[in-house]
């Protein structure tokens, strides 16, 4: 429906000189994150359908195969397995060094311990698709220029307005900045940062070798599967009678945007016209790898190299894309930081966004939600943070990566006002949003962990039984987390309760000083949040989010709606939840207010003071407990920290990390928005009816809501315990089975120290009652558990809630 489309780009058309020119264009879609998986998997049935000027087929469907030389290496092939089942690649194979060797006959069986075979992987060559794909759309009017160099993006009234070329102007209100290494420079001219580090990586061309000249006189130009070879860094590809050879073993190469040259400067240098790298091709860094990939393909010891060259591609801070409109400027959108695996999703899915306002493929929503120009913390635009960020991914590219595991570079940036106490508690930090929060606390060693079950050595990486110690404690007597991470906006002004009324599924004319935990939707009825507002005056609300984007959205609408401001707070503001049954006792211990239930009732918020520090505290829990979420400004932290730490001694206080917290609001029913659903879901669908307000007016996405009432559930949310009581799993995709069909996939598991079980919320298909069996396949086996009601831990909420009749004086 876009008209007017033109493509400019300062390279020959469709040998431009950028990645997509000289990249390998292999193609392994198996991703631990759903949304690459899924992209990956489109730019299969899309390439799949191209066809060259003679008709023949664009994409090469060659297989791949990932090979294990450790047993740690075929236990990650046994997750990707599980990954790719559980996104609906269904005719992926675990093999054996046999069936590898049966695929791929180069490979030495004794140096295997296995494989990952997915059928439909191979090689888009970029230029080949980019030719057949822009014939699609020049078919379709849109217009093409190559040699045309973007020297400047005039912006007007905050939009985009004109793109100035060395070719003449064109007037643009939309402008979409593909230009992948080149993309720092062209956000620059409208002052975006686009947070991305082109890098450089060696690819090698081997001379012909004899056994494959056969494939050549057949014609068959790639035939062997594209493989890798993860252990020692490494991937090929056979072309004709040749092998292809790329190597992430050496060091990072970081180039700066702005260095690299372009198509015409390079071949002026003497580069060829694809290659226009900074570095030279250093022989001495293809030494260890070409030994290695003789060690796994022996006929290569056969083979003399014949060309090499540094390649370039993007890196980001978290290895996902960039995409979406720019907060700042209208009209300027970013489809960067892509790969050719996945560009043919990255197109369409982009196309939707912009045409449909939200993005999808074959109108079917896919939720971008990792790949958001919005997510980046502030230190995220940030040069040197992107630079080392980015080097690092590089050299962990085919690394084994534990989902719980932090990264090691760029610590502490970060930190809350509680960091030199919780640092004195031996706090394990991780990383989250760039601050060090403690996961357990290494002090806690002491507590009783007679109850905590062994694990395994995979979901015993990142984790503690310190951990369960501290989710018991605290159901027992009492703890405090640190909540400062928590993103956090003032919503205040004439309007404020009208522009919540609209965002939200919940009633906000609620009293001043109560809290409500709502939705926001999208359009079409998704989650695209679930917050808490809490009501300080007529005026002024205080909300508690889920992330950046969130504060875009509603800054968006605030404008749009006038007398009504959104402002961040989240960096104002240090938090400590106070929970556990002793709670009361250690806050009212040192306050003069009034903390009993009368005084501060269930989903309250008020302002007090602890001891001299003025706080707002909310009568709420992610864990289930009584007590607080208790703010005061970064500057009272620390003091807050120690007159709470002093007063809960004689009750047994203690600090809790945030492993126990995920556990605790697992066992309560609790869901956290972009772990277990994001806006593919709708909020019958998550088990948040309550929290929708059908009898309402009018909100952002009723209507939507309606229509899918109507539908019926699509899939559910449920919670599963493991029928063995040591068995659990890490919360990261695993497949769940009903008998030999996939129903569904895991998206969060923890001990339940409480309930005394090991417990899963999953995605599943419809029609699935308590009680039911399935079987969650991790790391090669399959683990029965019983489908369960949603909330296993105190269900009626009288720890929290307290009833009146139920209350007991301390
Ligand atoms: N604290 C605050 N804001 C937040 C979170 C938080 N916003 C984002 C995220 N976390 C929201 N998640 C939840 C999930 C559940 C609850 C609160 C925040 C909760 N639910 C009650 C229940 O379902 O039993 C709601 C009861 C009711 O609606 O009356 O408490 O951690 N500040």
């Amino acid at each position: 429906g876009m008209k007017k489309i033109t493509v400019v780009d300062q390279g020959p058309l469709f040998h431009t000189g950028g990645s997509s020119s000289h990249a390998p264009g292999i193609v392994f879609q198996t991703n631990g994150s759903q949304s690459m998986m899924r992209l990956a998997m489109h730019s299969v049935k899309k390439f799949g359908a191209l066809r060259d000027d003679d008709g023949k087929p664009v994409y090469m469907q060659t297989g791949g195969i990932e090979v294990a030389t450790t047993p740690e290496r075929m236990r990650e092939l046994h997750r990707k397995y599980s990954f790719a089942r559980s996104y609906g690649a269904h005719d992926v194979e675990m093999l054996t060094p046999e069936q590898v060797v049966a695929k791929s006959p180069w490979i030495d069986e004794k140096v295997i311990l296995g494989g990952f075979y997915n059928p439909s992987d191979g090689i888009a060559p970029g230029v080949k698709v980019d030719t057949a794909i822009s014939k699609r759309a020049v078919a379709r009017g849109v217009v093409f220029k190559g040699e045309t160099t973007v020297k400047d993006i005039i912006v007007k009234d905050g939009a985009v307005k004109t793109v100035v070329t060395d070719k003449g102007d064109i007037e643009a209100d939309l402008v979409v900045c593909c230009v992948g290494i080149w993309g720092p420079n062209i956000g620059k001219m409208v002052g975006v940062t686009i947070p991305l580090q082109p890098l450089e990586h060696q690819l090698a061309f081997m001379k012909p070798h004899k056994s494959l000249t056969k494939f050549k006189s057949e014609a068959a130009e790639s035939v062997q599967p594209v493989l890798r070879h993860q252990d020692k860094s490494l991937y090929f590809k056979q072309v004709w009678d040749t092998y292809v050879i790329g190597s992430y073993q050496h060091r990072a190469m970081p180039v700066q945007a702005e260095d690299i040259k372009s198509p015409a400067e390079a071949l002026k240098n003497g580069l060829r016209r694809n290659e226009p790298s900074i570095h030279k091709f250093t022989p001495e860094d293809f030494t260890k790898p070409f030994k290695d990939s003789v060690e796994l393909l022996p006929n290569l010891a056969e083979c003399e190299l014949d060309w090499a060259m540094n390649g370039m591609f993007s890196f980001t801070e978290d290895g996902m894309s960039i995409f979406g409109e720019s907060s700042k400027v209208k009209g300027f959108w970013s489809a960067e930081a892509v790969w050719l695996t996945h560009s043919g999703g990255a197109g369409d899915a982009m196309a939707e966004w912009i045409a449909l306002g939200r993005p999808g493929l074959e109108l079917q929503p896919i939720d971008l939600r990792e790949h958001h120009i919005d997510r980046f913390e502030a230190n995220g635009h940030s040069p040197s943070y992107i630079r080392r960020r980015a080097n690092q991914n590089y050299i962990e590219v085919y690394d084994i990566l534990h989902p719980l595991q932090s990264r090691e570079d760029s610590r502490p940036i970060r930190t809350s006002p509680f960091y030199e106490q919780q640092k004195a508690l031996a706090a394990e930090f991780f990383v989250a949003s760039s601050w060090e929060r403690p996961q357990w606390y290494n002090a806690n060693y002491v507590l009783d962990k007679s109850f905590v079950p062994d694990r395994e050595d995979w979901a015993a990486q990142f984790w503690s039984p310190i951990a369960v110690a501290e989710h018991k404690t605290m159901r027992e007597r009492v703890g405090m987390v640190d909540m400062t991470g928590l993103k956090k906006v003032e919503v205040s002004g004439k309007n404020a309760t009208a522009l919540l009324n609209k965002l939200t599924t919940g009633k906000m004319n609620m009293k001043v000083g109560t809290v409500t935990y709502t939705l926001m939707l999208n359009e079409q009825g998704g989650i695209r949040s679930d917050i808490t507002v809490g009501r300080l005056e007529k005026n002024l609300y205080q909300l508690g989010i889920n992330g950046n984007m969130d504060i875009r959205y509603m800054k968006d609408h605030a404008e749009e709606m006038g007398d009504v401001a959104v402002h961040d707070i989240s960096t104002t503001y240090c938090c400590i939840g106070l929970w556990g049954p002793k709670a009361r006792e250690v806050v009212q211990s040192i306050s003069e207010n009034d903390w009993s239930n009368e005084g501060h009732g269930f989903f309250k918020i008020k302002e007090s003071f602890i001891k001299e520090v003025p706080v707002r505290a909310m009568r709420l829990s992610y864990v289930g407990e009584l007590g607080w979420e208790i703010y005061t400004t970064q500057d009272y932290g620390r003091y807050l920290w120690d007159v709470l730490w002093e007063a809960g001694q004689e009750h047994g206080l203690i600090a809790v990390g945030r492993a126990a917290f995920d556990a605790m609001r697992l066992e309560k029913g609790y869901r956290s928005w972009g772990k277990d659903m994001w806006t593919e879901h709708d909020p019958f669908e998550a088990g948040l009816g309550f929290a929708v307000r059908m009898d309402k007016e009018e909100f952002i996405g009723k209507t939507a809501l309606e229509q899918r009432q109507k539908e019926g559930l699509r899939q559910q949310l449920r919670t599963l315990t493991f029928d063995e009581a040591d068995k659990l799993v890490i919360g990261n995709s695993e497949t769940v089975f009903d008998g030999e069909d996939v129903v569904g996939f895991v998206t969060s598991s923890y001990y339940g120290a409480s309930v005394g079980k090991g417990m899963a919320y999953a995605w599943l298909n419809t029609g699935y009652d308590v009680g039911d069996k399935l079987e969650v396949l991790y790391l090669g086996n399959k683990l029965a558990v019983t489908v369960t009601e949603d909330t296993l831990f105190d269900p009626d909420m009288t720890r929290m809630r307290e009833p009146k009749k139920k209350l007991v004086s301390s």
